[in-house]
């Protein structure tokens, strides 16, 4: 197989939201080294340890290069390309006649994979499924809920203006270790370092002091679960010391009244017992962040996935916009893309806006949120009999036993699925139940250029890789998978299916839909004329529709300087239009046209706060943890990043070990209402106490599953902890941080 010329060459590292630009050396048709591109206007050089292995994804034996059909013994073959689309056509012909018993699972690289992240919207709405769960509902789902409640829009985000900012405000996120979330800003450290050195601070609220809470300011512990408490105790402090200040927002706002009622119960004394924060610090803090010139909040996973993930996520946007920092220099802003992503486009069943809970799941009654069930609802709703029982599932670069809550029970109901095809790169803990396995590409073997990521960039940027490598002959690209899946789900046979015309129908649908878009750069103009333009399908056309249309685009000749793909390729170290600049006139879409500051499917959630205010905590409590050189559950397969000390370890700060009569080094027993398992104790300080942590992502040892480093590193599984029906009630996202547990020594030695 030819590969690639030797020498280096500059690309983007497709693993994280840091789009890093890396240099990659290619001696005889292989990697050599892979470094940090300094030419790379966005990144500048830095990398991580991931991006300095990512050849040995591509290398890695395990990875799957030729699909692989479960034999009836429960082993896998090898299998011809034409044979795998055989026997999907055989595997989803008993579930044509019953549409509601086919599901999707679409995990977290479909937000990265150049093809994935251009396709998957084409798939859902060609198939027509219905049933779709994703790592979303784990994850940033309450952020969707509050953007599409407060703006319009699911996936605008606003995000921390890092590089401007002179106070920065930090809830459970850990950029020291993730690299930043809903928030796109390589080297983030080094930005936060920035903000201390132009004399600002930041300031991180957090269980554990986690890497960036090592450098930060300052940090403060809190109670897991607390974080909405806090916020609405600001909240309560800026009204009563007549700090609110909306800036430019004064008359783009509604609700503000409602927003000082309900914060009226939650003073600083009100909260101090619950999140374990001193009143007079809470006071400090708003004050800090109403006094600074530019300040601004951010949250991640610690205040998604908890309790109360939609009141914090919503609090911390309330927080930004009644301090004058939202959509401001230095504050809460939108970022505007050089390449629009397709998640922009309000799906068409919300054109009036959004209505949440408009079905129901079967078995436990959850309501549907922007089309979503919790990922936990699955293995109950295959487990289950009855009418509307699932039977077939397809996954999607998603490894949901190791990574939804209840995985033990997820891995059981797999196991009884008449239908289940995976499209996925290994053969791990989720794909092994499988029918049919349908592998993606190494991520050398594709073009890149992310397709989301750049709607939360903290510029306005863009680049371009192509592939490096040529797949081996006959290989049907990821893009090209998915819609031959979508055709036959609809009931064409394998020989049938004609993909050119699917992705015609698809492109020409989004060139339509962009034409007749008021305010749009083509708006009125001749779709056959534009669809003219792009003969070749694939991802590639959409990305060159998405710059042309976007806001430095050629719009078609328009602006005949403007940027094309074409152009962009000439630039593989990326271009870089500048910072953020203001743009919420753009963004907002609500039916009222202006900023909903308290909507009332989201006010609605306040009571449960309040009582939970009453409670008194748990004694011990678990959170989840990242780590610098994995992620999520599917890179443990590289020796080079597993080498060192054994990091599936349960962190427990030593006053809770000593209570617990548990020992550094030693194996300890934890337990939950959901499960148990046992793991080695490592006693930390880093820990608040009654607060312990496991990383997630590990429990690589389950039987049949193909991953050869991984196995010997296998760890335990935390999400066997996390009880699938806890959930934060407004967005049904899954609670993995804040699980009650009880911590012992284990009975093994
Ligand atoms: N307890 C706990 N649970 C959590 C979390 C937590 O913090 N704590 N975090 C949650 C979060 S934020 C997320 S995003 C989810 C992630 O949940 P998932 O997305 O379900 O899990 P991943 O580990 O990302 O699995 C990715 C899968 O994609 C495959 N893959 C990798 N690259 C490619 C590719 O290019 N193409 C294809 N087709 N497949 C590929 C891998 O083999 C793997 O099977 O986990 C969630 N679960
Ligand atoms: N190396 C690496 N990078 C990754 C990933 C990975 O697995 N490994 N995963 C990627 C993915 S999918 C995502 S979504 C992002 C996530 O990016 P981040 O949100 O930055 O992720 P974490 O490092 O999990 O940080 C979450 C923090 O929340 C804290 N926390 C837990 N509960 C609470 C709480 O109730 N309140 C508060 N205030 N804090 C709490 C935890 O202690 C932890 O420090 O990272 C991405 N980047
Ligand atoms: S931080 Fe690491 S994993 Fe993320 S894009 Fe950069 S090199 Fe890749
Ligand atoms: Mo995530």
């Amino acid at each position: 197989m030819p590969g690639a010329a030797s020498g280096a060459h500059a690309r983007t590292c497709p693993l994280c939201e840091a789009m890093c630009g890396i240099e990659v050396f290619v001696e005889g048709g292989r990697v050599t080294k892979i470094r940090g591109n300094e030419h790379d206007v966005w990144s500048k050089g830095y990398i991580c340890p991931k991006g300095t292995a990512l050849h040995h994804l591509h290398d890695d034996p395990d990875r799957l290069r030729r699909p692989l059909i479960r034999n009836d013994d429960g082993s896998f073959r090898e299998a011809s390309w034409g044979e795998a689309f055989e026997e999907v056509e055989r595997r989803l012909a008993p579930l044509l006649e019953t549409p509601d018993a086919l599901a999707v699972y679409a995990g977290n690289p479909v937000a990265h994979n150049f093809s994935l992240s251009r396709y998957i919207g084409a798939f859902i709405q060609l198939t027509g499924i219905t049933a779709i769960y994703s790592g979303g509902t784990v994850d940033q789902w309450p952020r969707n809920v509050v953007s599409a409640l407060m703006y319009g829009r699911a996936w605008s985000i606003p995000i921390p203006d890092v590089d401007r900012t002179d106070f920065l405000l930090m809830l459970g996120a850990n950029p020291f270790d993730s690299q930043g979330s809903l928030l796109a800003a390589p080297y983030l450290m080094k930005r936060l370092r920035g903000i201390q050195a132009r004399g600002g601070r930041f300031v991180v609220v957090d269980p554990r002091r986690t890497g960036t809470a090592k450098r930060a300011d300052e940090w403060i512990p809190i109670q897991p679960g607390t974080d909405a408490a806090l916020l609405l105790a600001m909240v309560n402090v800026l009204f009563a010391d007549d700090l609110v200040d909306l800036g430019t927002l004064v008359g783009k706002v509604r609700g503000l009244d409602a927003v000082r009622e309900l914060s009226a119960g939650f003073t600083p004394e009100a909260v101090t017992g619950t999140c374990r924060i001193p009143a007079e610090r809470v006071r400090q803090l708003t004050r800090e962040l109403a006094g600074s010139r530019s300040g601004v909040v951010y949250g991640r996973i610690g205040t998604c996935t908890q309790e109360f993930g939609t009141l914090s996520s919503w609090l911390i946007d309330v927080l930004n916009i009644l301090t004058g920092n939202f959509d401001e220099v230095g504050g809460a802003m939108f970022s505007n893309p050089i390449a629009w992503s397709m998640l922009s486009l309000r799906p068409p069943e919300f054109e009036e806006g959004f209505e949440l809970g408009r079905f129901h799941s079967r078995v436990r009654g959850a309501p549907e949120v922007l089309g979503q069930f919790p990922v936990s609802c699955l293995a109950e709703e295959i487990a289950a009999p009855g009418q509307g029982q699932i039977k077939g599932l397809i996954t999607i670069a998603g490894n949901p036993v190791l990574s939804a809550p209840g995985g033990d029970r997820l891995d059981e109901a797999l196991a009884q699925l008449d239908s289940m095809i995976s499209v996925d790169n290994w053969l791990n803990e989720t794909t092994r139940h499988a029918h049919v396995i349908l592998p993606g590409q190494s991520p050398f073997e594709q073009a890149h250029y992310d397709e989301m990521i750049w709607s939360w960039a903290v510029r306005s940027a863009g680049k371009y890789s192509p592939a490096l490598f040529p797949v081996p002959d006959g290989t049907v690209p990821e893009w090209e998978v998915l819609l031959r899946l979508a055709a036959m789900v609809q009931g064409q046979t394998a020989a049938d299916v004609d993909v050119e015309e699917i992705d015609d129908f698809y492109f020409i649908g989004l060139v339509s839909m962009i034409t007749e878009q008021e305010g749009s750069r083509i708006h009125g103009r001749d779709v056959e004329e534009i669809v003219a333009e792009h003969p070749e399908p694939g991802p590639e056309r959409i990305l060159d529709f998405a710059i042309r249309t976007g806001p430095w685009g050629d719009a078609y000749g328009a602006d005949p300087d403007g940027l094309t793909l074409g152009r962009m390729k000439q630039r593989p170290n990326g271009i870089d239009m500048g910072p953020l600049t203001p743009r919420v006139d753009d963004i907002v879409q609500t039916p009222s046209g202006k900023i909903e500051l308290a909507p009332d499917y989201i006010v609605a959630d306040v009571p449960r706060l309040k009582a939970r205010l009453a409670s008194a905590h748990p004694p011990l409590v678990l959170v989840s943890r990242r780590q610098l050189r994995s992620n999520n559950s599917w890179m443990h397969n590289v020796a080079s990043l597993m080498s060192g000390r054994p990091r599936c370890t349960l962190l427990i700060h030593p006053e809770d070990a000593a209570a617990a009569g548990v020992e550094d080094g030693k194996l300890g027993h934890i337990r939950s209402d959901a499960g148990e398992l046992e793991v080695p104790v490592e006693v930390s300080n880093e820990m608040m106490p009654g607060v312990v942590c496991l990383p997630h992502g590990f429990g690589h040892d389950k039987q049949g599953a193909r991953l050869s480093v991984a196995s010997r590193h296998a760890g335990v599984c935390n999400n066997v902890l996390a009880p699938g029906a806890l959930v934060d009630v407004p967005s049904g996202n899954a609670v993995v941080n804040g699980i009650p547990v009880i911590v012992a020594p284990a009975t093994r030695a």
